[in-house]
């Protein structure tokens, strides 16, 4: 893992960094254990994935910067201001689900007040999005960049080209990261591209690309951070691949059989949480205490969260096409 002084972090930084890591993390398995109790109908997870998503969005200015996430930015979000008790009324479908009122999928994120846009159900789309709001804060000048997040598998489609082609063409203050888990539900990277490296594409849009371990959140900080500076004087978009480990399969309605038996049992050992856990450890920025008051913490959010979210009551049936079509008045 990178040093945390010189990429500009303080210890609190580190621990408000593992906090919202291990929130999100205890908020997923929360609802794996929902989901096989027969409570949830469908969880797909940001599990191992959290170093990526929080060095991230701790680079970000929450003030005024925005995100366009995808399904797995649990932690992302919950950085952004999701709180626990929001992602699970999405979860039980609930009508104060702040997304959509219980009538998205859970995980199809967006919170207005907090600089967090809508997303739909086709993979890539919310690069447009982000793209689309780096291109308005150019125009009007503003000192504010556009983050999305994506999978290895979605830089794949049209919408990935495209958009970075515009992004590059523009300068715009946008920034794009792959999380690189290797799977796009069970094809592997090596039937999904032939580069060696997604970042390479960097130079085909003409725009700043990296390649880094999206295991260490200290290194997903520190390049965000550069690319924020870049994006904010006018030195244009960045694309960065940060290669990370899904630790559970694509979501809770399939299994991760098709992984060798080798690699499921290491997968583990590259666990972004254990591997934090450690750093904060060694350098003495936490002790087992603190890990311990933090767990408790932890506990009591998710199951307060679980509790409300299961008491709170469904959408009625008449409300199913309320915000889906525009309301015209008459009169
Ligand atoms: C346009 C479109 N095609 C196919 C799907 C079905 N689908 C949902 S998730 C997914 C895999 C995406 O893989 P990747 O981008 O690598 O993200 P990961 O889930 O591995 O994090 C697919 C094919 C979809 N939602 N949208």
């Amino acid at each position: 893992m990178l040093d945390y002084k010189e990429a500009g972090l303080e210890s609190e930084d580190l621990k408000e960094m593992y906090r919202t890591m291990h929130l999100a993390r205890k908020i997923d398995e929360r609802m794996w254990l929902l989901n096989r109790a027969g409570k949830l109908p469908f969880v797909i997870s940001c599990q191992g994935q959290e170093a990526t998503q929080v060095g991230a969005g701790y680079a970000l200015d929450r003030e005024v910067d925005i995100i366009s996430p995808y399904y797995r930015d649990l932690a992302l979000v919950t950085h952004f201001g999701m709180t626990a008790e929001e992602t699970m009324l999405s979860a039980f479908a609930k009508k104060g689900d702040i997304s959509s009122g219980g009538k998205q999928m859970p995980s199809h994120f967006s919170k207005k007040s907090c600089n967090i846009m809508t997303q739909g159900s086709s993979v890539t789309t919310q690069l447009l999005h982000a793209v689309g709001a780096s291109f308005k804060f150019k125009m009007d000048d503003e000192k504010r960049v556009a983050l999305t997040t994506l999978g290895e598998g979605s830089s794949n489609q049209g919408d990935f080209h495209e958009g970075l082609n515009f992004a590059g063409v523009h300068d715009l203050p946008f920034i794009c990261i792959i999380e690189n888990n290797d799977y796009a539900i069970s094809v592997p990277r090596e039937l999904q591209y032939g580069a060696e490296k997604l970042s390479d594409r960097a130079l085909g849009y003409g725009m700043h690309g990296e390649h880094i371990d999206g295991n260490d959140p200290i290194a997903v900080y520190k390049a965000v951070k550069e690319a924020r500076e870049r994006a904010v004087n006018g030195e244009g978009a960045t694309l960065i691949e940060a290669m990370s480990t899904r630790l559970t399969a694509h979501s809770s309605d399939d299994d991760d059989s098709y992984r060798e038996k080798e690699e499921r049992e290491t997968m583990k050992e590259s666990d972004c949480l254990v591997k934090f856990r450690s750093y904060i450890l060694e350098h003495g920025v936490a002790d087992e205490a603190w890990f311990e008051a933090l767990e408790k913490e932890a506990k009591a959010i998710v199951t307060d969260a679980t509790k409300a979210a299961e008491k709170a009551p469904y959408p009625k049936p008449e409300e199913a096409l309320t915000h889906v079509y525009e309301e015209v008045h008459h009169g």
